[in-house]
């Protein structure tokens, strides 16, 4: 049999960690309370469990587990991170489609949560899944060595936070009743707040748990920081030529709600070369880490996140 090509590896690892990341997820969310929990409610551990389980590409969660990879580290550690990280990815995207946010019917193919269950619970199950997600990498199951637990719990609100993704669906929401468009820089800002913060955080938390050095670690973030840059370009494009039922999500919502895009600003074609550049640049950056072929399937992740559908 003939070797696997990279996009097949890329295909097969992909898989992997998503069926990994569902079914720790499907344990870390189960009935039984932990110690220090008094009872986890039946309707919002439902509501949790239908904004987490069963769809998603895991895509944050493949990146965490083969960035932790190239440094020789599997098992709870990266898979046990990747989890939180898909919990506040969860979150994020409840949250996103409430009424007073961008008030959507369909994610990933089903009903949004206030859809499926009310608007109570939806704002309930995303904050029941930020929480967990920080007592997850906080727990020492997730590393034995406090300071790598801290340093990542650190970086995960950092990204997440303020001055990362909830910093920046705050610049999204303003753009949108701003009155005059915004610059491409400003654009930028908020989308590497926005979309690019927990992408970059996949793969510095790799870089945390496997003990990378500080040309690694930079190399590594550069890396997460073009890859989640073109995913939003992607993002843009896809909404833009507008295949909802591909999508699993409503398309063409961008230009409808006058949203900030780089599409927008610049039209398809020159936001489909700058979506390409960035992948080369995400590419180069992944040489510097000096893991050679390595990285081969992190480089296929970010010619996925440029070629892909939904
Ligand atoms: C509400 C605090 C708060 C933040 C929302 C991430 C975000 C900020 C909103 C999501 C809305 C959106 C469509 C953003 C564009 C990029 C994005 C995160 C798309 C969805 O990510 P995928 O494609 O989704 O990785 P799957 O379903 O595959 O996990």
């Amino acid at each position: 049999m003939n070797a696997p090509t990279i996009a097949e590896d890329f295909r097969r690892r992909l898989n992997a960690a998503a069926q990994a990341t569902e079914a720790a997820l499907d344990a870390l969310l189960a009935t039984a309370p932990l110690p220090g929990e008094i009872a986890r409610p039946a309707r919002l551990l439902e509501a949790m469990r239908y904004a987490s389980l069963g769809g998603g590409k895991r895509l944050r969660p493949f990146l965490v587990v083969e960035s932790a990879r190239l440094f020789g580290v599997s098992g709870a550690s990266p898979l046990r991170t990747a989890c939180a990280l898909e919990m506040i990815h969860c979150y994020s995207l409840v949250h996103d489609d409430l009424p007073a946010m961008d008030d959507d019917d369909l994610r990933r193919g089903r009903p949004t949560a206030h859809k499926a269950f009310d608007e109570a619970t939806a704002i309930l199950a995303g904050d029941g899944l930020l929480t967990f997600a920080f007592d997850v990498v906080a727990d020492p199951a997730t590393h034995k060595d406090a300071g790598v637990r801290a340093a990542l719990v650190l970086a995960l609100a950092r990204a997440a936070g303020l001055g990362g993704m909830v910093g920046g669906q705050a610049l999204d929401l303003a753009a949108e009743s701003a009155g005059a468009p915004l610059s491409q820089d400003a654009i930028l800002t908020l989308q590497a707040m926005k979309t690019g913060a927990l992408l970059r955080f996949a793969v510095d938390a790799g870089a945390i748990i496997g003990g990378a050095d500080a040309v690694q670690a930079d190399a590594l973030s550069r890396y997460g920081a073009a890859l989640g840059a073109a995913f939003q370009i992607a993002d843009d494009i896809l909404d833009a030529e507008g295949d909802t039922a591909a999508l699993g999500k409503r398309a063409g919502k961008d230009a409808e709600r006058g949203k900030a895009t780089l599409v927008g600003l610049l039209g398809l074609d020159a936001a489909r070369t700058r979506r390409d550049a960035l992948v080369e640049e995400a590419v180069a950056a992944l040489r510097e880490t000096g893991f050679g072929a390595a990285t081969d399937v992190l480089a296929e992740a970010a010619r996925f996140v440029a070629a892909r559908r939904n």
